[in-house]
């Protein structure tokens, strides 16, 4: 065989490898490891459409593969025998389309109501409401009285029921190993059913182009024990006061966080020092338990927090965070270091014995 032909025949197989090669069937944002009943009945669906239209294919390929080797022209010279229509043929040809059509619609249809259905939510279920914003996303607990951001917790035990709402663009909710993707539009209410029995982490991501740094708006869904986050939401509970650890370098952060313009933004435990209506920013209450930063796009550690607050737009291009330490300033290093050091803490088991809780003025000064 010359090479040139041997290359040519060569090429689409290793084209398909290596497409192939870039699909990983379950990693952490694969809709076929599903990790929920919602997921689940929707691959069973995938799984049921991809076979039958495999066997499809087959016998389609099959029959035309046959027919150009049975009757190919070779020799031959004459004009075959002509025939016109053959009844049987055609009518079997419209009866099979229309029996595959079926066996997809059927259970495309069920499966349809049985995970997208409006539902009316219960004592029992969970309800969220989740807000999308450029580039990041609020969580809402009414149940609660929780406001978080980016991470969204649940219990194994209980049937989560989103709210879905935008505050700016169109938005779209997407945690693949849970449930399919729903649209967050501006004042229409959408909403979004899962469980996950499972405890885990499972990841998300805005699917909707949102511009700017739409690939960076990621996000968490963790699922726990009930008992666990039982645990995680009693600690929200903090009859208005703020707490503030007793370490040297946490309380130095605390104060910083409020000099320095970081509450004209953002709110911990619910202090923020603009009026409410102003643009909203990431709730920060309880930081510390959160595993990660930026919308989900970096762990939640103290370096990773220092680079944040260093540059943020360096890490999450064309976000809506500012700088708030020049490039020259020399107390930065130190600053950022305190002011990383007090988000840890928030929501976190104080180490030091006294923890001190700074009431009335919120520290605000
Ligand atoms: C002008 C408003 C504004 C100011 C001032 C501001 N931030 Fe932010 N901050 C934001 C926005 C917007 C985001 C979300 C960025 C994104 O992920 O797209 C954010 C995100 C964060 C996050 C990550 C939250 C998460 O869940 O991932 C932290 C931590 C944070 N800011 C800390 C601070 C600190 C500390 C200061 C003060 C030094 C500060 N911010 C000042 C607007 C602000
Ligand atoms: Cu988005």
């Amino acid at each position: 065989m010359p090479m040139t032909r041997w290359f040519r025949s060569a090429v689409p197989p290793i084209l398909a490898a290596l497409l192939l090669s870039g699909c990983d069937f379950a990693g952490p944002q694969s809709a076929l490891d599903p990790a929920g009943p919602i997921a689940q009945a929707q691959l069973d669906l995938f799984n049921w459409s991809l076979w039958l239209s495999a066997l499809v294919m087959i016998g389609t390929f099959g029959v035309l593969a046959y027919v150009i080797l049975r009757y190919r022209r070779g020799q031959r010279t004459d004009v075959p025998e002509q025939s016109h229509g053959n009844p049987k043929l055609e009518i079997a040809l419209t009866i099979v389309p229309v029996i595959i059509v079926v066996m997809v619609a059927v259970p495309t249809v069920r499966t349809i109501f049985a995970t997208e259905a409006r539902v009316t939510p219960t004592e029992d279920d969970l309800v969220v409401k989740v807000t999308g914003y450029q580039w990041w996303w609020k969580f809402e607990y009414p149940e609660y009285g929780i406001t978080t951001a980016n991470e969204l917790r649940v219990p194994t035990d209980r049937r989560v029921v989103l709210q879905l709402d935008s505050a700016d663009v169109l938005h779209s909710f997407w945690v693949p190993r849970l449930a399919g993707k729903r649209d967050m539009i501006p004042n229409q209410d959408n909403q979004l059913v899962f469980t996950a029995p499972e405890a885990g982490e499972y990841y998300g991501q805005c699917a909707e182009l949102c511009l700017g740094a739409h690939a960076y708006m990621k996000f968490r869904v963790i699922s726990e024990e009930p008992a666990a986050f039982e645990a995680w939401a009693d600690t929200f509970d903090i009859d208005g006061a703020q707490r503030v650890q007793a370490d040297p370098q946490v309380q130095r952060g605390h104060q910083l966080f409020a000099q320095k313009g970081c509450t004209t933004c953002h709110t911990v435990d619910g202090y923020r020092s603009t009026p409410v209506g102003t643009p909203e920013f990431p709730d920060l209450t309880n930081f510390g338990t959160r595993t990660t930063l930026g919308a989900a796009i970096l762990p939640n550690t103290q370096e990773n927090l220092e680079a944040w607050l260093r540059d943020p737009d360096a890490l999450k291009p064309g976000n809506y965070m500012p700088a708030l330490w020049s490039e020259d300033d020399p107390d930065a290093d130190e600053e950022i270091a305190a002011v990383a050091a007090y988000l840890l803490s928030l929501g976190t088991p104080d180490e030091t014995e006294a923890r001190a809780f700074v009431g009335g003025d919120h520290g605000d000064r």
